[in-house]
């Protein structure tokens, strides 16, 4: 087939997905071309099948605010002329749906078909924002296909926007021979001692991952098993996060790595990790982490209870209980055959229910479905 597929191209988990998503359905014949500001960063330098089309971002000295949708409809709709696109699909449904559904209307052809991946903070941080609210809740209805990534996010759709419409639930993956325990990562010994434990969190550091609670959780281990904190990723709540370090004199034991390629070098190193948010619609983060074999403590909201099977492949604690999953990790880090085994259904679950050749096939089936709609 020939798919057209748009994302936000910098760091994030929807950015994440559509791009591997993209890689993979190249890999098996499909031509996919990419929509977008900029290059998606996790998309390679060159690989057959796979086509990148940057979206203009007009500065035009009228335009206090740069009409991003407008230019991004236009070029949607030039792709699909071009190359014959069968399916368009967007990930996050803010501008991204709504460029689509304007596309389309440009074209005025019955193809391609559009399809709209929710994945999380479109639906419950920016969606339920008021100003939001009705362009979010059109741009789902007119898509001809619409996804979610986990049950929790389809109902929380549904709810919010009262939406009759079919969403189908098509689950986050990995790709497990790349997040892979048995592959040598980059030196364990450059960040931690030998008897050190490796605690691991890997966010945007935005509000809704809590990074402080990551802090104070690994601030109460610390006090009873050495170990070391590495953080990966940039974001908003960085400088808060750096701050408590030095409040909590941990520093020397905390490491930031910022953002990173390669993620899946860095995450193997870890023996925990720890991911408390406020509400996760997946937890992709999470997921990557038990490829690596990494057992997760993190919180019982939004769908990480999908990925996370609580006291098998990790801990889920109430939102905030920073002592609940100290205890928790402690009880882990210090058991080494209890640790171990948590290690191997994480990796066991990671292989068996999301890797990528489980998954991407479902993303074909429902292309399929939607295109003969
Ligand atoms: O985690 C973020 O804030 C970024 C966001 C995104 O769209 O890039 O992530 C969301 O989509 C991911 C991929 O589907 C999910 O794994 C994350 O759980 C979800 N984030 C939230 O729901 C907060």
């Amino acid at each position: 087939m020939n798919i057209g597929i748009t994302c936000y191209p910098v760091a994030g988990g929807s950015g994440v997905v559509a791009t591997e998503l993209g890689i993979k359905l190249a890999q098996k014949g499909h031509q996919v071309h990419f929509i977008a500001y900029s290059t998606p960063f996790r998309l390679p330098h060159y690989q057959e099948n796979l086509f990148f089309h940057q979206v203009e971002v007009s500065n035009y000295p009228l335009f206090k605010y740069p009409p991003y949708t407008l230019t991004l409809a236009t070029k949607m709709a030039e792709v699909s002329a071009l190359w014959s696109l069968d399916i368009l699909h967007v990930h996050y449904a803010i501008p991204h749906a709504t460029g689509a559904y304007l596309a389309k209307k440009i074209l005025k052809k019955d193809k391609p078909k559009v399809i709209t991946t929710l994945h999380g903070t479109d639906i419950t941080l920016v969606g339920n924002d008021k100003s939001f609210f009705h362009i979010t809740k059109f741009s789902i209805e007119e898509s001809n296909g619409v996804t979610a990534v986990s049950e929790f996010l389809k109902r929380k759709t549904k709810e919010e926007f009262e939406l009759d419409k079919e969403i189908e639930v098509i689950p986050n993956f990995v790709e497990t021979k790349k997040f892979d325990p048995s592959k040598p990562p980059s030196k364990r010994e450059r960040f931690a001692q030998k008897e050190e434990k490796i605690l691991m969190h890997m966010s945007n550091f935005r509000p809704v991952k809590r990074v402080e609670d990551v802090i104070r959780v690994f601030y109460l281990v610390n006090q009873k098993i050495p170990s070391k904190l590495m953080l990966v990723g940039d974001g908003p709540e960085s400088s808060r996060a750096l701050s408590l370090v030095q409040k909590l004199e941990i520093a020397d034991r905390t490491i930031f790595l910022g953002e990173q390629c390669g993620v899946e070098n860095i995450v193997c190193l870890g023996d925990l990790f720890l991911l408390p948010s406020n509400s996760e619609s997946f937890g992709l983060a999470a997921l990557e982490a038990m490829s690596c074999g990494v057992p997760v403590i993190g919180t019982k909201t939004g769908g990480l209870p999908e990925v996370v099977i609580d006291g098998e492949t990790g801990y889920l604690a109430n939102l905030g209980d920073v002592d609940f999953m100290a205890k928790k990790a402690i009880e882990l880090l210090i058991d080494e055959n209890k640790l171990n085994s948590f290690k191997q259904s994480a990796r066991k679950t990671a292989v068996e229910k999301f890797d990528s050749d489980l998954i991407v096939p479902l993303y074909e089936r429902y292309y399929q479905r939607v295109a003969n709609c």
